[in-house]
């Protein structure tokens, strides 16, 4: 039987494309798309949606007893950049959030949840190049010190009251639908924007900055697969390390160059350069590979590649 599935934060980067591909496997009734405002993004739009302050316990059970819901992806957060402008919001955002959608469901017949953790989770003093998964986590950002306490959050409610929670440490996204917001690795999509519309592009981060980075077909498959994959391969509800490809921004730029004659991009590091230089420069994601049977699709050329092939077609299209 199909799940009754809630997700939350459905009009950011990765809900706007993980309520589709939900949709179209579980059936468009059954995924409801809760948005913090009314959504501009039609592709969540087009089945069942409730407008949800996760910050606000009461409204997250009534919307799980309205929907009858049984499966949830808990998404809406802040990211880095914009949680160290503001770390109070931060941790209001995403830990509240986080502990009200676990609480609710908990005691609502909720039978998974959901939570993406983040390769902000590490800090300067674990390993830079293949992360192991158990490496030190001390980050030195309050959206890392979220991610961190939010593991431990989804844990315990594991081990304390049989919630199987499951949850990812992503790496950067790229992505063609929503546009990230406030994130460190958002340079690495922004770019392929301007080199669409202008060719050229000014970084807010080093040349010679490497971060581990995925497209997001390979997040929401991975994401779809961790959450089927039978109870007895996911013994972990902590965070799974993940990965598929790292790059410097040089390297990019150079990628996406071969495809854009003439691209042209400059580089002005700003404050998110510190943010990005505490974080692994690539991960081992060997357990998840181990465990429920892990395996990136797409490189860097190819990521590329289909990129730009979708942001041209929707420039042709509508303008992007
Ligand atoms: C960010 O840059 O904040 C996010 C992340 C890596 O978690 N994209």
């Amino acid at each position: 039987m199909a799940p009754n599935v809630l997700v939350t934060g459905s009009a950011g980067q990765i809900g706007a494309e993980l309520v589709p591909r939900l949709r179209s496997l579980y059936g468009k009734d059954n995924v409801v798309a809760a948005v913090h405002a009314s959504p501009r993004d039609p592709s969540v739009s087009d089945g069942p949606m409730v407008v949800l302050d996760t910050g606000d316990q009461a409204a997250v059970v009534a919307a799980l007893k309205e929907y009858k819901v049984d499966t949830v992806y808990h998404l809406a957060a802040l990211l880095s950049a914009k949680g160290e402008k503001d770390p109070q919001l931060a941790w209001t955002v995403n830990m509240d959030g986080l502990r009200n959608v676990l609480e609710a469901s908990r005691t609502n017949g909720v039978s998974q949840v959901f939570w993406p953790s983040s390769i902000g989770a590490f800090g300067p003093d674990a390993p830079k190049t293949n992360t192991p998964q158990n490496a030190p986590l001390n980050p030195t950002t309050m959206y890392g010190v979220t991610k961190v306490a939010g593991e431990l959050l989804c844990n315990y409610y594991h081990a304390k009251y049989g919630l199987d929670v499951r949850c990812l440490r992503y790496p950067g996204l790229i992505s063609s639908v929503a546009l990230p917001g406030g994130g460190t690795t958002d340079y690495a999509v922004e770019i392929f924007y301007e080199a669409v519309r202008t060719g050229s592009y000014t970084c807010f981060l080093r040349e010679d900055t490497v971060l581990p980075m995925m497209y997001m077909p390979d997040a929401l498959k991975a994401t779809v697969q961790l959450m089927e994959a039978p109870a007895p391969k996911v013994p972990r509800h902590l965070g799974y390390n993940l990965a598929a490809f790292s790059f410097s921004a040089g390297e990019l730029a150079s990628e996406v160059a071969k495809l854009v004659p003439g691209f042209k991009v400059t580089y002005s590091p700003d404050s998110r350069q510190k943010i990005a230089d505490s974080w692994p420069q690539s991960i081992d994601d060997k357990e998840a590979r181990r465990d429920w049977g892990w395996e990136p699709e797409y490189d860097l050329a190819r990521m590329v590649a289909d990129m730009l092939a979708k942001l041209r077609l929707r420039r042709e299209g509508k303008g992007v």
